[in-house]
């Protein structure tokens, strides 16, 4: 695989039933990426740590699945200058509400992008990982394109029968 450009965070080896949509995307356009178990409140001194090196290592993006009272993004995105996009995760009884909502309500000054709840969260965090390194790779942008065409192809071609 080639160089690492994407970190992908999760809280709990238990997310990687939804984020592994984020690491499959990545294999599939042939984008390096690591992937990091830390939790916002079970590791912090870990997390901040790891956060505050990613981007002289050479990371472009994060990506932070958590579940729960979901700080992992919020914490990332104040120990890093990083672009941040978080993925909630349903795992509580809540049905993934608590961890939405501690992810996208950031207070102002620290940017997260918060995606949708669990697996369409986790592979559009991916792809919208993609479109921001496809800004400055020209490669990338045409396999983006590409992606589109064959998505809108697969819908055409359905057909229904009863
Ligand atoms: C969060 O708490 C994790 O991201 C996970 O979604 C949730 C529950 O963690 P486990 O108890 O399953 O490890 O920190």
């Amino acid at each position: 695989m080639s160089h690492i450009l994407v970190s992908i965070m999760m809280g709990s080896k238990n997310d990687l039933s939804v984020m592994e949509d984020t690491l499959k995307t990545f294999k599939e356009f042939g984008v390096g990426y690591e992937a990091k178990v830390l939790s916002a409140h079970r590791t912090p001194k870990e997390t901040v740590e790891y956060a505050e090196k990613l981007k002289s290592r050479g990371i472009k993006v994060v990506i932070c699945g958590a579940g729960a009272s979901a700080a992992l993004a919020g914490t990332v995105a104040a120990h890093s200058d990083l672009p941040v996009l978080g993925v909630p995760i349903d795992a509580t009884c809540f049905h993934g509400w608590d961890a939405l909502l501690s992810t996208v309500q950031m207070p102002p000054g620290i940017p997260v992008a918060s995606l949708a709840v669990g697996k369409m969260g986790a592979r559009n965090a991916a792809l919208f990982a993609l479109r921001i390194l496809a800004l400055q790779d020209d490669r990338l942008a045409d396999k983006l394109v590409a992606f589109k065409e064959e998505q809108r192809k697969t819908i055409l071609d359905t057909k229904i029968e009863l």
